[in-house]
C-alpha cells in the first residue's frame, strides 16, 4: 500500500470486518470514488503494529469488530524513535486507574489503553540555581514530550487507531480551576506501567533515570499486546534531601506533602499567582503605590513568564534528588561533597518565597531560610474563596488586603 494512502486512511472503514464491508451500502454511496477506493483496499491485517489475533477474540463473534492488538514491540520502537526514553501500556481496567477513568473516557471514548512515555531532562541544568537555566530545561524538555506523544499518535492513527496525547504539562482545562484541570494524572499512570514509583517528594522515579523525567500519557482505543506493571521496589533512598530542599516546607519527612504551600510559591506566575498580581495592580491607588508593593524584578518576571513560558520558582525538590542507577554514582562516592555542590547553593540562594500570611508555610520559611527574602501573598486558592458569599472583596481569609498585597514583605 501506498505510503501516502496509508496516512489518509480512515480507521473503521477498511477494517475487513467495518459495517460498511458488512452492509450493503446505498448505491450512490457505493459509487463514490472514495468509497470505491477504500472498499477496494486489500484487508490490512499485515498493517504495521498489528499483533496477530488474539485467539479467544477470534473464536467471539461478539468481540471480532473491536480494533486490532497493538503490538508492544512495534509500539516500543515508534516511540523511541519518537524522543521517548522510556514506554509501557497499562489498560484501563486496572483498579489502581479507577480516579482516572471517567477524565480519560471524555477526552477519548473508548479508550482501552493508557501508553505512558518518559523523557529525560539533563540533570545539571535542573539543578541549576540560575533559574533561567533550570526553566529553560523543563520548558525544553516539555517540548520533547509533547512532541514525542504527538508523534506517535500520528504512527498509531496511521496503522489504524484511535488515540489522543493530552498535554504533557500546559495548556490545562482552565475552565474547570480551581477544580481538576489536567486531562490525566501522569504520575498514576506511569507508576501503574511500571516506570518508576513516586519518592517522599512524590515525583515519580524511574529506577535508571531517577526523577530527571517529564511524563507523558497517550489515550489508546485497542489492547496492547504486552503490560507494564508496578515495579517491586521505590528507587527513592529516603534520603530526605528533597525536604532540606524545598524552601517552603512543603515537603516533611514522613512524606506529606502540601500542595498549595509548592502551588503559592513556585507557581507564583502561573493562574493563581497571576490572578493576585492583576488584583495587586487593581488595588493600587497609583503607580508609587504600585511600586511599594510589587518590585520592579517581580513585574519583569512575570513579564517574562507571560511573553515566553510562565516560569517555576522552585523544582529543588526534583533537583537534589540522588535517586536512579545513572544519577547515584556522585552521592554514593562523597555524600557531604555532593550536598555541598547541588544542595547547598540552592539553599543558600537569596531569592523571594512567597507564601500567604500566617501559613506553615510561612512560618518555616521564616525560621530555615532567614537569608531569604520572605513576601506574603494571596493564597493559591483564592478563586474558592471568591466562591464564598460571605467573605468581602476587601477580606481574605489571611485578613485584610493591605497585609496580602504583594509588597507586604516581612523584612
Ligand atoms: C497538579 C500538578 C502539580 C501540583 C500538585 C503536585 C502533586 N504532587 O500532585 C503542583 C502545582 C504542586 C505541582 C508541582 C510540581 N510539579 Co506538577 N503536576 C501536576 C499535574 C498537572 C497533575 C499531578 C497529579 O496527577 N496529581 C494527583 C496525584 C497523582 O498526585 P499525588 O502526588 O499522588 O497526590 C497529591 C495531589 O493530589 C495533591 N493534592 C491534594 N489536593 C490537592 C488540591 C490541588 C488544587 C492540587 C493542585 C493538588 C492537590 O496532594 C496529594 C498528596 O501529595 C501533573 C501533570 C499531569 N497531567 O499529570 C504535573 C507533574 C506531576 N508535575 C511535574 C513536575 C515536574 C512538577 C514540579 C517539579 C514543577 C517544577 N518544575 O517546579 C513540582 C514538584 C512538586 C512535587 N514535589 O510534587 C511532573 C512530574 C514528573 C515526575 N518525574 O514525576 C508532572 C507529571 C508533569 C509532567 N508532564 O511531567 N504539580
Ligand atoms: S531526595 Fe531522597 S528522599 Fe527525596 S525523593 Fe529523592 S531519594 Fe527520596
Amino acid at each position: 500500500m501506498d505510503r501516502q494512502d496509508d496516512r489518509n486512511r480512515r480507521p473503521d472503514q477498511d477494517r475487513p470486518d467495518s459495517p460498511a464491508r458488512r452492509s450493503a451500502l446505498p448505491a450512490r454511496l457505493a459509487a463514490h470514488p472514495s468509497v470505491r477506493t477504500v472498499l477496494a483496499r486489500q484487508t490490512d491485517s499485515a498493517a504495521p503494529g498489528r499483533a496477530a489475533a488474539d485467539p479467544a477474540r477470534r473464536g467471539d463473534p461478539a468481540r471480532q469488530g473491536e480494533p486490532p492488538i497493538v503490538d508492544a514491540g512495534w509500539l516500543r520502537e515508534v516511540a523511541l524513535r519518537a524522543g521517548a526514553d522510556d514506554v509501557a501500556a497499562v489498560p484501563l481496567g486496572r483498579p489502581e486507574l479507577e480516579s482516572e477513568r471517567p477524565h480519560v473516557e471524555r477526552a477519548l471514548p473508548g479508550t482501552r489503553s493508557l501508553v505512558s512515555i518518559v523523557v529525560r531532562m539533563n540533570r545539571d541544568n535542573v539543578r541549576s540555581p540560575e533559574r533561567s537555566v533550570a526553566n529553560q530545561e523543563f520548558h525544553h524538555s516539555g517540548e520533547i514530550v509533547n512532541t514525542a506523544a504527538r508523534r506517535i499518535v500520528r504512527e498509531l492513527q496511521d496503522a489504524g487507531y484511535r488515540a489522543v496525547n493530552p498535554s504533557a504539562t500546559f495548556p490545562m482545562e482552565m475552565d474547570r480551576y480551581p477544580g481538576r484541570i489536567w486531562v490525566v494524572a501522569h504520575k498514576t499512570v506511569a507508576v501503574a506501567a511500571g516506570l518508576g514509583a513516586m519518592g517522599i517528594h512524590r515525583n515519580v522515579i524511574h529506577p535508571r533515570f531517577g526523577n530527571f523525567v517529564l511524563l507523558a500519557t497517550l489515550l489508546l482505543d485497542a489492547e496492547v499486546s504486552e503490560y507494564g506493571a508496578p515495579i517491586e521496589y521505590n528507587p527513592c533512598l529516603e534520603c530526605k534531601l528533597c525536604v532540606a530542599a524545598c524552601p517552603v516546607g512543603a515537603i516533611e519527612r514522613d512524606g506529606t506533602f502540601h500542595p498549595m504551600a509548592c502551588f503559592t510559591h513556585n507557581y507564583r506566575e502561573f493562574m493563581s499567582g497571576f490572578t493576585d498580581w492583576a488584583e495587586t495592580v487593581a488595588d493600587s491607588t497609583d503607580g508609587a503605590d504600585f511600586r511599594a508593593r510589587v518590585s520592579d524584578a517581580e513585574n519583569a518576571s512575570m513579564w517574562q513568564s507571560l511573553s515566553f513560558r510562565a516560569n517555576y520558582k522552585a523544582a529543588y525538590c526534583m533537583a537534589v534528588c540522588p535517586a536512579g542507577e545513572d544519577v547515584l554514582e556522585p552521592y554514593l562516592a562523597d555524600r557531604r561533597a555532593f550536598l555541598d555542590l547541588v544542595l547547598r547553593p540552592l539553599q543558600d540562594k537569596v531569592e523571594p518565597l512567597y507564601v500567604t500570611a500566617g501559613s506553615p508555610a510561612a512560618e518555616y520559611a521564616h525560621r530555615r531560610f532567614p537569608h531569604k527574602e520572605i513576601r506574603l501573598v494571596g493564597d493559591a486558592g483564592r478563586s474558592r474563596r471568591r466562591m464564598d458569599p460571605d467573605e468581602g472583596k476587601d477580606k481574605g481569609r489571611d485578613g485584610p488586603a493591605k497585609e496580602r498585597g504583594t509588597g507586604a514583605s516581612e523584612r
